[in-house]
């Protein structure tokens, strides 16, 4: 049994922090269950291209608001209590119009290199909106 606190994430290998988004990766890969689980921060005024070409990706906000637009498709307001799931590797936008804090849940899980070594993960371009 794994039991564990965002406090033993927070400030380790396991804390990704880019420009646009701060992602606290509470299960991985080598924790042997299937998926990994993340509690993601999306920065206040920024826009995030992202492509998840290999995984699927449940994505439930519980802080915040901002949008996803999909590439070639729609654009979904996105508030606390808002769930989108990528069952299609849909390239998005992802826009955060306060900070919004996200439970991110891929598989198959995330190693917690992905964002260095683009293994899997392709967040292609990143832009820090003026605030
Ligand atoms: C919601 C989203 O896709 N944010 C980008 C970061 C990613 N979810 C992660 O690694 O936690």
């Amino acid at each position: 049994m794994i039991v564990k606190h965002l406090f033993d994430v927070i400030r380790t290998k396991d804390d990704i922090d880019t420009l646009t988004w701060n992602s606290r990766r509470l299960l991985l890969k080598k924790d042997g269950m299937g998926f990994s689980m993340h509690d993601t921060l999306i920065k206040a005024g920024t826009e995030t291209l992202i492509w998840y070409r290999n995984h699927v990706e449940a994505v439930y906000c519980i802080e915040g608001e901002g949008e996803i637009e999909v590439i070639g498709g729609k654009v979904y307001p996105i508030e606390a209590g808002t769930l989108y799931a990528l069952d299609g590797n849909e390239k998005h936008l992802l826009r955060a119009k306060s900070q919004m804090r996200m439970v991110c849940v891929f598989n198959p899980p995330l190693t917690g290199n992905e964002t260095h070594d683009a293994d899997g993960v392709y967040p292609l371009v990143e832009t820090q909106e003026t605030q």
